[in-house]
């Protein structure tokens, strides 16, 4: 509401509000301006998590419960600024699991998609449909949506990875189905690494029709770290950084080129060791693993230190500049893909 209104006026108005309410019914003029802003104010805020302390916390929890009475074992990283909803940012939700040796965390499948990007630990895996991932540090593994998956411990050391999944966008559109598998874990039905050698060498099956494709079960699900840090160092060799984003480099879906899943973008990028980033602001939120290195990322006046493994939440349209003190590699996801699709993603680059 602009112009003023005469007191009596108001009056008037408050009591038609009062007589309102009861039938749900509410003035539009007095809540416009802060429905419709004129850019983002995401009630998120940045944050970071140190990877030791969540850690302790989550070995202490494995003390004291087992993966199969939790069915996930993981400590949730809620935002600050958005209490009690289990988010990291707006539409994304991030947490920390953890699987014992010798564990199993039963098999179920869900609306919601999934992303696993390990913190420590070898030889665990993940089972996508059957299909087992040996899991190694920095590896990223896709659950999308609907598929059945299991993780086990068969190796003899804690194993952690962070859990990248669409929860609040799903929660948002009141869509969520989940179901179990009446034994704890899927038969194997393909043996490990089977989608890597049939479509892992920029191939994909030569069947129906692009829509067909993107219906069909995404063919990758692992990407494992020495894979996809071998892409960015070659890339990182051979060209200039990206002023905003330094070396940077996409996961795709080989199906169809586009995102990882339908909801999640992931990318992986490196910063020299002295670079800094031109600033960037972009409405997509986005969750940071520090990968290797040491730097920092300057937000609102803020100076937030990155150590390895650390955790960073930049919410929508919060302008960012990243400083790396030494080579800097950064791996993060982000609802960029789903705001393309609805034709609301925006960036800006200072
Ligand atoms: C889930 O299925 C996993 O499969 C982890 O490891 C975290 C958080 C909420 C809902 C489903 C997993 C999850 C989750």
């Amino acid at each position: 509401m602009s112009a003023a209104l005469s007191n009596d006026a108001a009056s008037q108005l408050k009591a038609l509000y009062a007589e309102m309410q009861p039938r749900s019914l509410y003035p539009l003029w007095e809540v416009l301006s802060a429905l419709v802003t004129p850019k983002p104010r995401s009630p998120a805020q940045v944050h970071r998590w140190s990877y030791a302390d969540a850690r302790d916390y989550l070995l202490r929890a494995g003390d004291l419960i087992s993966a199969a009475q939790a069915e996930r074992r993981v400590l949730i990283m809620e935002n600050p600024g958005l209490p009690g909803t289990s988010s990291a940012t707006s539409s994304l939700y991030a947490g920390l699991q953890l699987i014992l040796p010798g564990e199993i965390a039963p098999c179920h499948r869900h609306a919601q998609c999934a992303l696993r990007f390990v913190m420590e630990g070898e030889g665990a895996f993940t089972a996508v449909d059957g299909e087992k991932a040996v899991m190694r540090p920095f590896d990223l593994v896709l659950t999308p949506g609907w598929q059945w998956h299991d993780h086990g411990n068969t190796s003899t050391q804690p194993m952690i990875w962070l859990d990248g999944l669409d929860i609040p966008t799903v929660l948002h559109f009141d869509a969520s189905f989940a179901e179990h598998l009446p034994t704890a874990a899927h038969p194997e039905t393909v043996p490990p690494g089977d989608t890597a050698l049939r479509y892992g060498k920029n191939m994909r099956p030569l069947r129906g029709t692009a829509a067909d494709r993107r219906q069909g079960r995404q063919p990758l699900f692992h990407y494992p770290y020495a894979e996809w840090r071998e892409s960015l160092l070659n890339l990182a060799r051979t060209g200039e950084p990206d002023p905003h984003f330094g070396h940077a480099l996409e996961f795709i879906n080989p199906a169809d080129g586009g995102a990882v899943m339908p909801t999640i973008s992931a990318h992986v990028r490196l910063l020299p060791g002295g670079f800094t980033s031109r600033p960037r602001a972009s409405t997509d939120g986005t969750i940071f693993v520090v990968v290797e290195g040491r730097g920092s990322a300057r937000v609102e006046g803020q100076d937030i230190p990155l150590e390895e493994r650390d955790t960073l939440v930049i919410p929508s349209w919060r302008e960012m500049v990243l400083q790396a003190d030494t080579d800097l590699v950064l791996f993060g996801y982000s609802d960029r893909v789903a705001q393309e699709k609805l034709g609301l993603f925006r960036e800006l680059r200072g």
